[in-house]
C-alpha cells in the first residue's frame, strides 16, 4: 500500500519531461514524473486514457508526448525486475541486512499482491525482483544463512534456469512444501517475518504450524522489508477507471449495492470489505487497465449493510476520472488508499461484524478489524455468487462476443491452413501474434483474456505452456497444435481451446482426440436437476478417457466473468469437491484434455451457460442444462467417426450447423469457404 514516490529520473529524459511540464496547466504539471511512472506501471496505452489520469484538463496536444513518455518508460521500469539472477546476490544481501535491522531471522516472499490477484502489478513483483524467477506461482523463504524457492511442477526446469541455485535452493511447492523445509531449517527462538498484506488466513496455516513446532515465532511485519531495499520499485499502477455501462452490465450499480447491503443485513453483518478487484468491478460497474488480461481497477471497498447501501471506495483519486465520478454517483465515496486503515479502525471501535473474503482477503484486514475491537468473519465475498449468475443482458452480450470472436478465429484458422499448405514456416510465437491480429481487427477487441497457449507437438503436453523465443517450436506436419486463447470485449469474455491437426494426424492422435471429444460432448449435453454442483458433473467429461485407462490432471471447468476475469468462482467443474450449485446464468468452461508427455497435448474447450430446460413430460424435478456459447468448429480431421455413437455424431453436426449459421454472415471469400468445409456434416 506504499505510495512513496520512486526515483523517476532514470525513467525519463529530463528535457522531454521539462518540456511537457511547461506545456501543461500548473496543477497538471504537479507530480508529473510520478504520475507518468505510475501510468507506466499499468497497461493503458491509448493517448486519451493516459491523458485522463496524468494531466486531466490538459490540452489534447499533450496526449502524444504523454503517451510517448509512458510507453518508453514502461520498458525501463520493468528492466530492473527482469535483471534476473545476476542481480540477486546483492539484493539478497541487502534484504538480509534489512531483516537483521528489524530483529528478524527470516522472511517469506510470496508471489502475491494485496488482492491475491492472478495478475499482479510490477510493484508487487518482489519474488521476481529478488530471485529472477519469472513464473506465475512460487514462494521464496529467506533465512540468515540459507534461502529456498518453491515452485510447482510447471516450473522445475525454468527455476534452475532463471534462479541462482547457490543462493536459493529450488524445491517442489507441493511435494516438498515450505512448511516442511522450515520445520527442519528453523531453530528455537527464530523470528520468521511475513507481510500480512500478501497472505491469507488459510494460506499461512501450514507454515504457522511448522514455525510453532520448531519453537520459532511467525511475525507480521509492518512495511515490507523488500520495499525498503528495492530502490527503483515501481509505483502502484495508475490507469483510468472506466464506467461499465448498464447496456452491458444489465443492472445499475446502485441496484447491486442495495441488493448486497440488504443481504449483509439479513446475515446480521454490519459491513463487508471488498478486497478482490473483480468483486469491486462487478459491484460498481467499473473496469480498468491496471493489470494485464483482467480489466481491473485495483482498489478496496467497504460495503455498508442495510438501507440503500453505501460504498466507500479506497483507490488513488487520480484514477477516478470525471466520467467515473459522474458514473459512481452519490452512493459511492472515493477515499485515498491510506484511509482504509482508519475506516476499519472506526468499524472495529463500533464493534462491527465485518465479512472478509475467505479466499483472498489479506491477513492485514483481519488483524486491523480485530485489533480495533471488531469481528472479522471469513466467508464468501458477497459479490462472488451474484457476479457468477449472469443476467440476461450479460448472457446476450456473451453470445454476441462469441459470434465476433468465432469469426475472428475462423479467419485466422483459414489463413493458417492456407499458408501452411503453401509451405510457410510458422512457429508458436507466429501463431500467437496472428491470432491476436485477427481479433484486433474488431474495434471492440480489448486485448487477450489470458496469455495465449500455443503448444506444438510436445509443448502441447505442458498444460500451462507459454511460448518464449527459446521454446517456440515450428509447426511441423504430423504433429498437433493445442491452441487455448481468449479475448476481452466490452460485452463479454471468451476462452476457447481447439486442437488442430498439422498435416496428417496419426491413428493415436485421432483415437485420443475422439475420447476427449466424447467427454466434452457428454458434458455439454448434460441434463441435471437443480441443486447439482459442478463436481457432480465432472465425471461426464472424464468417463470415456477412464474407460481407456486415461485421465487429465486439471479441472474440467471454471467460471468466466462478463468483461472480467477469465477465471472466476465460486462454481467450478472439477474432481475437487465443490458444493456451489450450478444456477441458470452461470458461465463455465467445458475443457477436458489428454496429454502425452514429450509427444503432444489435446484439449477441447467451449464456454457453456447454465440454462433452465423445459420440463419433459412426467418430470418431477426442475431440470437444467447448458447452452454452448463458443462458436468455432472442431477439427474434423481428428474425429474418428467410427468411435462416435449416432447421438454423438448428431451433436457434432448440430453444433457445426449452428456455427455455420452464426458466423457466415460475418465472413466471405476464402474464410467462408473454409468454414463451410470445416462444418460439413460428418457421418459414421
Ligand atoms: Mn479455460
Amino acid at each position: 500500500m506504499s505510495t512513496a514516490e520512486p526515483a523517476t529520473a532514470p525513467l525519463f529524459d529530463g528535457d522531454a519531461l521539462a518540456e511537457l511540464a511547461a506545456s501543461l496547466p500548473p496543477q497538471a504539471a504537479e507530480r508529473l514524473g510520478f504520475r507518468l511512472a505510475a501510468a507506466a506501471a499499468g497497461t493503458a496505452e491509448r493517448p486519451t486514457d493516459l491523458l485522463a489520469v496524468i494531466a486531466p484538463g490538459a490540452p489534447p496536444a499533450a496526449a502524444a508526448p504523454v503517451t510517448g513518455l509512458v510507453l518508453a518508460a514502461r520498458q525501463k521500469l520493468l528492466a530492473p525486475i527482469a535483471a534476473g539472477r545476476q542481480a540477486s546476490a546483492a539484493r539478497l544481501a541487502d534484504l538480509r541486512a534489512a531483516l537483521a535491522a528489524r530483529n528478524l531471522t527470516g522472511f517469506l516472499v510470496p508471489l502475491a499482491d494485496e488482492h491475491q490477484g492472478e495478475y499482479i502489478p510490477p510493484a508487487a513483483q518482489r519474488l521476481a525482483w529478488l530471485t529472477g524467477f519469472g513464473g506465475s506461482a512460487g514462494l521464496a523463504v529467506v533465512l540468515a544463512e540459507r534461502a529456498a524457492i518453491f515452485v510447482d511442477g510447471r516450473y522445475t526446469l525454468q527455476v534452475r534456469d532463471q534462479v541462482d541455485t547457490a543462493l536459493f535452493e529450488p524445491h517442489h511447492l507441493i511435494d516438498a512444501p515450505p512448511s516442511r523445509w522450515l520445520a527442519a531449517a528453523l531453530k528455537p527462538g527464530d523470528r520468521l517475518g511475513f507481510d500480512p498484506w500478501l497472505h491469507t488466513q488459510g494460506g499461512l496455516a501450514a507454515i504457522e504450524r511448522a514455525v510453532q513446532a520448531a519453537g520459532a515465532a511467525l511475525v507480521a511485519v509492518a512495511g515490507n522489508p523488500i520495499d525498503a531495499v528495492w530502490r527503483d520499485r515501481p509505483p502502484a499502477p495508475l490507469s483510468p477507471m472506466q464506467p461499465h455501462p448498464v447496456a452491458q452490465a444489465g443492472e445499475p450499480h446502485e441496484a447491486k449495492i442495495a441488493r448486497l447491503a440488504a443481504g449483509l443485513a439479513a446475515e446480521g453483518l454490519d459491513a463487508a470489505v471488498i478486497s478482490a478487484p473483480d468483486g469491486l468491478a462487478w459491484l460498481l460497474n467499473v473496469r480498468g487497465l491496471d493489470v494485464p488480461n483482467n480489466p481491473l481497477s485495483l482498489g478496496f471497498a467497504i460495503l455498508e449493510a442495510g438501507g440503500e447501501g453505501r460504498v466507500r471506495l479506497f483507490t488513488d483519486p487520480a484514477k477516478v476520472t470525471v466520467a467515473a465520478h459522474r458514473h459512481l454517483g452519490n452512493r459511492v465515496s472515493v477515499e485515498a488508499p491510506a484511509d482504509l486503515g482508519p475506516a476499519l479502525d472506526a468499524l472495529g471501535a463500533a464493534g462491527a461484524r465485518v465479512r472478509l473474503d475467505q479466499a483472498t482477503a489479506a491477513l492485514w484486514l483481519h488483524h486491523r478489524i480485530e485489533a480495533a475491537g471488531g469481528t472479522a468473519l471469513a466467508g464468501l465475498d458477497p459479490c462472488a455468487l451474484p457476479r457468477a449468475v449472469k443476467n440476461p443482458v450479460e448472457i446476450a452480450g456473451s453470445r454476441a462476443a462469441h459470434v465476433r470472436d468465432g469469426a475472428a478465429i475462423v479467419r485466422f484458422l483459414q489463413a493458417l491452413d492456407a499458408d501452411l499448405a503453401a509451405g510457410a514456416v510458422l512457429d508458436e510465437i507466429d501463431v500467437v501474434a496472428r491470432l491476436q491480429a485477427a481479433r484486433a481487427q474488431h474495434a471492440w477487441f480489448r486485448g487477450p483474456s489470458f496469455d495465449t497457449i500455443a503448444g506444438a507437438g510436445p509443448n502441447g503436453a505442458i498444460v500451462h505452456y507459454r511460448a518464449t523465443p527459446e521454446t517456440s517450436r515450428v509447426l511441423a506436419a504430423g504433429t498437433l497444435l493445442l491452441l487455448d486463447s481468449g479475448a476481452q470485449y466490452p460485452d463479454g469474455t471468451t476462452d476457447v481451446t481447439r486442437t488442430l491437426a498439422l498435416g496428417t494426424p496419426s491413428p493415436e492422435h485421432r483415437d485420443r482426440y475422439t475420447l476427449v471429444l466424447k467427454g466434452h460432448l457428454a458434458l455439454g449435453a448434460a441434463r441435471f436437476p437443480a441443486g447439482t454442483s459442478g463436481s457432480q458433473l465432472d465425471v461426464l467429461a472424464r468417463a470415456p478417457l477412464w474407460q481407456a485407462g486415461l485421465d487429465y490432471d486439471h479441472g474440467t471447468g471454471h467460471g468466466v466473468g462478463s468483461f472480467l476475469c477469465v477465471h472466476e468462482g465460486p462454481q467450478r467443474i472439477s474432481k475437487m469437491p465443490n458444493t456451489v450449485a450450478l444456477q441458470p446464468g452461470m458461465i463455465v468452461s467445458n475443457e477436458p484434455g489428454y496429454y502425452k508427455t514429450g509427444a503432444y497435448g489435446i484439449r477441447i474447450e467451449n464456454l457453456i451457460a447454465v440454462t433452465a430446460l423445459p420440463a419433459p413430460a412426467g418430470a418431477e424435478r426442475d431440470m437444467l442444462g447448458f447452452e454452448t456459447l463458443t462458436l468455432v468448429p472442431y477439427d474434423r480431421r481428428l474425429i474418428d467417426t467410427h468411435r462416435l455413437s449416432a447421438a454423438e455424431i448428431a451433436l457434432v453436426n448440430a453444433y457445426h450447423a449452428r456455427v455455420l449459421g452464426a458466423l457466415s454472415p460475418l465472413l466471405d471469400g476464402a474464410a467462408l469457404d473454409w468454414l463451410k468445409a470445416a462444418t460439413a456434416p460428418i457421418s459414421p
